[in-house]
């Protein structure tokens, strides 16, 4: 096992990096930005390095800083946490010609994926159901007409080099369809240097679904169940539940199979998420995600599976601790993610953190670097905690989120906790009924 371990990230993911080292018995190097000398994540670590000014790209995206870092306090793996340089390939690749365990999948299998077209033709390939759409980049007009006629509309138009949902199109008929496509082009060769695109049917009202895996160096691969990220706004998750409450048994049990086998056909080594849409039954892959994920503690609750250390240990060349039929999933959980902004229209809230106390009892996480006294940066992303309870049941669980919510205390900026409180409060969401743009419309938003 590692001796030492540098932690490429900050906030609450380092510190809950940082935690599984602790407990393994690996010393832990954390880096931070001139912004960040104050944070948890540094208090806690053994060493810490300064890594560069406030803006991310001069310091948290500041490759040679990093490798420096790592070099000077002769650590043997780089955890790159989630964001920032988790799914760069040729980061990966640098950690790795440096000497250095990179703490995530091969760098080859992060490029197939973060491919979207090349992603979903390995899915199909290895026998995952995907939505029906153009087979690959979408080539001459006449093609793509074709192609959107075969399928029905209204197709959607993606972006080769997107994700996360940015540059997509919808054409809802054969008029719209030539100009959405340029119109998509032209997006995705701005905001990516690629102008590669694809196409989809577009599906109306679907959950988004995803399956948690982990798979080591020695031929085992295992899933965790799914997690419902449904409830999102502009792409971004507020709250996340496991199991999803669309969901019954046979249908987890069969995408979870189809996931291991598909991971275990291609070769993939370490933690990793596959997002489906489900929509009546069926499940689209959409996309791969080879890195840690912020929501991965309900997965945790539900499996009593500790996926950072299992991850470090998959990186180590060891074999995971558990096994398929080891995995019981327990009960529910859900997590809310905690934001500094303005719970109304979502502006970021930085400043100083002038009282802090988090809930506790049975059941009750929390992952937050926060403290009273700390400052807000206004730098990075505005997730300032999460809140993860776990219950017997749905319903307990959503009483221990009340009762966890009402007990938090952050004073001196403002929160998403009043929205959390509003939202778990609506009889869609106590019933589970609930798509992809739920939360939208309940918000009043047109995007
Ligand atoms: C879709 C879709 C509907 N139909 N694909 C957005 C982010 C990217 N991961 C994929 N996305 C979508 N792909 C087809 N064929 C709707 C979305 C989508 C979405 C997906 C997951 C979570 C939130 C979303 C919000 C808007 C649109």
């Amino acid at each position: 096992m590692f001796e030492k371990i540098l932690i490429a990230n900050r906030g609450e993911i380092a510190l809950r990096i940082h935690r599984a080292c602790r407990e393994m018995g690996i010393q832990t190097v954390a880096v931070h930005s001139t912004a960040d000398a104050d944070a948890m994540h540094v208090r806690l670590a053994d060493e810490s390095v300064c890594i560069g000014a406030p803006a991310s790209k001069d310091s948290y995206l500041n490759i040679p800083a990093l490798l420096s870092a790592a070099t000077i306090t002769g650590v043997e793996a780089i955890h790159p946490g989630v964001g920032f340089l988790s799914e760069n390939a040729s980061f990966a690749e640098m950690v790795r010609e440096h000497g250095f365990v990179f703490i995530g999948p091969e760098p080859e299998h992060m490029s197939l994926m973060g491919d979207k077209v090349t992603a979903k033709q390995s899915a199909k390939a290895f026998g995952l159901p995907v939505v029906p759409g153009s087979d690959g980049a979408i080539g001459s007009d006449e093609e793509a007409i074709e192609t959107a006629s075969t399928i029905g509309y209204p197709v959607l138009i993606k972006a080769s080099a997107g994700g996360g949902g940015r540059g997509m199109k919808v054409a809802e008929n054969e008029d719209e369809l030539l100009n959405s496509i340029r119109l998509a082009k032209t997006e995705a060769k701005a905001a990516f240097g690629n102008d590669e695109v694809y196409m989809e049917k577009y599906l109306n009202r679907p959950r988004h679904v995803e399956v948690q895996l982990l798979a080591d160096a020695h031929g085992n691969v295992i899933h965790l169940g799914e997690r419902d990220c449904s409830l999102q706004r502009r792409h971004q998750k507020l709250l996340e539940e496991a199991p999803s409450p669309a969901l019954n048994v046979e249908e987890r049990a069969k995408i979870g199979a189809s996931v291991t086998k598909a991971m275990a056909k291609l070769g993939y080594q370490s933690a990793g998420t596959i997002e489906f849409l489900y929509e009546d039954g069926a499940f689209f892959f959409i996309e791969m995600n080879t890195r840690l994920q912020v929501e991965h503690p309900i997965s945790e609750a539900i499996t009593g599976v500790d996926i950072v250390r299992e991850q470090i240990r998959i990186a180590a060349g060891l074999p995971m601790t558990i096994r398929q039929k080891d995995i019981k999933l327990q009960g529910h959980a859900i997590e809310c993610r905690i934001n500094a902004e303005n719970p109304e229209n979502f502006m970021p809230s930085p400043g100083n953190i002038t009282d802090y106390h988090a809930p506790g009892g049975l059941g009750v996480r929390v992952d937050s670097g926060l403290y009273a006294g700390y400052r807000v940066p206004p730098y990075y992303d505005s997730l300032i905690a999460k809140l993860i309870v776990h219950g017997q049941t749905r319903n307990e669980c959503l009483m221990r989120l009340r009762r966890a919510l009402e007990e938090f205390v952050i004073e001196g900026v403002q929160t998403t906790i009043p929205l959390h409180q509003r939202l778990i409060a609506e009889s869609d969401f106590i019933n589970g009924d609930y798509d992809i743009h739920w939360l939208e419309r309940y918000l009043g938003l047109k995007s």
